[in-house]
């Protein structure tokens, strides 16, 4: 069997209409535009150009979008004063700080700073807590556009056995999460498999879905997929240089072999991560609404 393609490209456009109506209908019926800030310390390529995704959808979809670019030597103190800021801006509804952040910049204080209503990307404590207990305003933005993929290609998760290979706060912890609760969408059995695991393959070959988000190529290779299986594919490594000089982008599936094995599988590029960016902005659009009084 080989795999059908799941487009993340072609849901992530879909959604992105969705979202353009409402955003216009919000504008004509309360005058509230949803104002988004994206916040990238330094220059990292790869952020560089995430961040450029997050602006470029913004503008498209018809949002107030904002760019803060600080150079690599900003202070812990300095980024906490525009955040503050930000917090306090009327026009602006949800806050991105891209990460990771440099060496002498403290994470979790600038994830703290940032004001619970306005944390689109659903990194703040109280919002990783509202979403343990079922209760999230804002799903963090990978895994939600996780979700949706499934979701929209007619994936069967309630009952499904799910393993997600990965524990990172971003999105191992919280795809796992998300897709356990007794909710639509979700109400699966998970495992979650991580560098401690001791026979990762015994867990993956279970798997109904795999999630795989391990952050090393070939991490998940054609004997750890059982045939039929649904296999999503988070990973985003650079590797080599094509003739022309750029990074060859790759996830973390063996994706010829695997795609031989599995029902349907998410390519890199082109999968995961347009839905991450959309993800953003359905976030955004949301904390307009909110403070519109309207959701
Ligand atoms: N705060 N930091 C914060 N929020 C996030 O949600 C992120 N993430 C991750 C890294 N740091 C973050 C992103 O935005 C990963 N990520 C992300 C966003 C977009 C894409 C990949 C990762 C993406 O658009 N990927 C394209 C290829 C883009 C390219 O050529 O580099 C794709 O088709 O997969």
């Amino acid at each position: 069997m080989t795999a059908k393609l799941i487009s993340g490209t072609e849901v992530a456009r879909q959604i992105r209409e969705e979202l353009t109506g409402e955003t216009a209908r919000l504008k004509e019926r309360c005058g509230v535009v949803p104002g988004l800030v994206t916040i990238l310390v330094g220059k990292n390529p790869a952020s560089m150009s995430y961040v450029a995704g997050k602006q470029k959808t913004a503008k498209e979809i018809g949002f107030h979008s904002v760019q803060e670019n600080l150079p690599e030597e900003t202070t812990e103190g300095e980024l906490l004063a525009l955040i503050e800021r930000c917090n306090r801006d009327e026009k602006i509804h949800g806050i991105l700080v891209q990460l990771p952040l440099p060496r002498q910049i403290d994470e979790t204080k600038v994830l703290y700073a940032i004001d619970p209503k306005k944390d689109v990307d659903g990194f703040h404590p109280v919002n990783v807590g509202k979403m343990v207990i079922g209760q999230a305003d804002y799903l963090p933005c990978t895994p939600a556009g996780i979700q949706q993929l499934l979701v929209r290609s007619g994936v069967k998760i309630d009952g499904a056995e799910v393993v997600v290979v990965g524990r990172s706060n971003i999105v191992g912890k919280p795809i796992a999460n998300i897709l356990l609760q007794k909710q639509p969408g979700a109400n699966a059995t998970v495992t979650i498999c991580h560098t401690g695991t001791r026979d990762m393959a015994l867990h993956t070959r279970r798997a109904d879905i795999l999630i795989v988000a391990a952050g090393r190529p070939n991490a998940v290779t054609a004997d750890m997929v059982k045939p039929g299986a649904v296999v999503i594919d988070v990973g985003v490594n650079r590797i080599g240089t094509t003739p022309e000089g750029k990074a060859k982008l790759v996830g973390d599936v063996d994706f010829e072999a695997v795609r031989q094995k599995a029902s349907f599988i998410t390519p890199v590029p082109g999968g995961v991560g347009p839905m991450t960016i959309t993800m953003l902005m359905a976030n955004t659009l949301k904390a307009a609404q909110i403070a519109a009084g309207v959701r």
